[in-house]
């Protein structure tokens, strides 16, 4: 059996969340990351069939059973997690009946699974019927979104449209739009339900007055997603009370799409 430490799955989960400190998207123990791993990729260093307890779900996790995935513990600091990963990271499979997640590894001290268990996995779920080969749910607060949705309009296709003028490459990386929420108790089913719903349409989902949701085929990816909206929306911040002297032009935004031949919601212009 390989050392589960030196599993990139671990050691990259823990350089994202260090990342995801230093950029102050994940002050104190905010955010959440779960990742789908591959079965037999975790059997060169766990055995599967050691199970060290089970976690009662109080959803349904059907969708995903039988899969395998890496997630943080709730209460973690992301800061923490590359130098203790054992206590702030749990492996867990999901049971065939969706009612149990099987603790494989982690969540030491008798951690338990991220709040937003419930909407990572729903999320997942989503993401899955839309990308099969989709494993990463991300969640942070990344400040200037999370400025942005106290001053901008609720819309997601004024929303999106926006942060598609703050930067010439947000249309490039986002050409599928920003879902939104409104306001909701997180750490919810509802809201896990609701997440989940956007996420069949979009790899990122606002919560607005919270925080942000990304996906991905990997952790680059998701969080490439997230980076990419959160500097548009600190251009807006920085430059929406002030007189806008020049814009990116609705026809210039369309002859990039165009020209990069991107899948872009053609919808969300105004
Ligand atoms: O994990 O960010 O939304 C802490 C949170 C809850
Ligand atoms: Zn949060």
């Amino acid at each position: 059996m390989k050392n589960i430490l030196t599993a990139p799955f671990v050691t990259e989960t823990g350089k994202t969340a260090a990342n995801m400190y230093r950029m102050g998207f994940d002050e104190r123990n905010s955010g959440n990351i779960s990742i789908i791993l591959d079965e037999n990729e975790v059997g060169e260093y766990l055995d599967l069939s050691g199970v060290i307890r089970g976690i009662p779900l109080d959803f349904d996790a059907k969708a995903l059973g039988g899969k395998i995935l890496i997630v943080t513990a709730s209460g973690s600091y992301f800061k923490n997690i590359a130098d203790a990963p054992e206590e702030n990271l749990g492996i867990v499979r999901i049971s065939p009946d969706g009612k149990t997640a099987e603790l494989l590894w982690g969540l030491k001290g008798g951690g338990r699974l991220t709040s937003e268990f419930p909407a990572h996995i729903m999320s997942h779920a989503a993401r899955l019927s839309a990308d099969n080969e989709n494993r990463v749910v991300l969640h942070c607060h990344p400040t200037n979104i999370l400025a942005m949705t106290f001053v901008h309009e609720l819309d997601e296709r004024k929303f999106t449209h926006t942060l598609w003028q703050m930067c010439t490459e947000s249309i490039m990386i986002f050409p599928d739009g920003i879902g939104l929420l409104p306001w909701m108790v997180c750490g919810t089913n509802e809201i896990g339900i609701a997440t989940a719903e956007k996420m069949k349409e979009f790899r990122l989902v606002i919560w607005a007055m919270h925080g942000i949701y990304g996906s991905g085929k990997t952790l680059d990816e998701a969080f490439g997603l997230i980076e990419t909206a959160e500097k548009a929306a600190q251009v807006y911040m920085l430059t929406a009370h002030l007189p806008r002297v020049n814009t990116i032009t609705d026809e210039q935004l369309r002859s990039l799409a165009e020209s990069l031949k991107l899948d872009y919601r053609e919808d969300f212009f105004a």
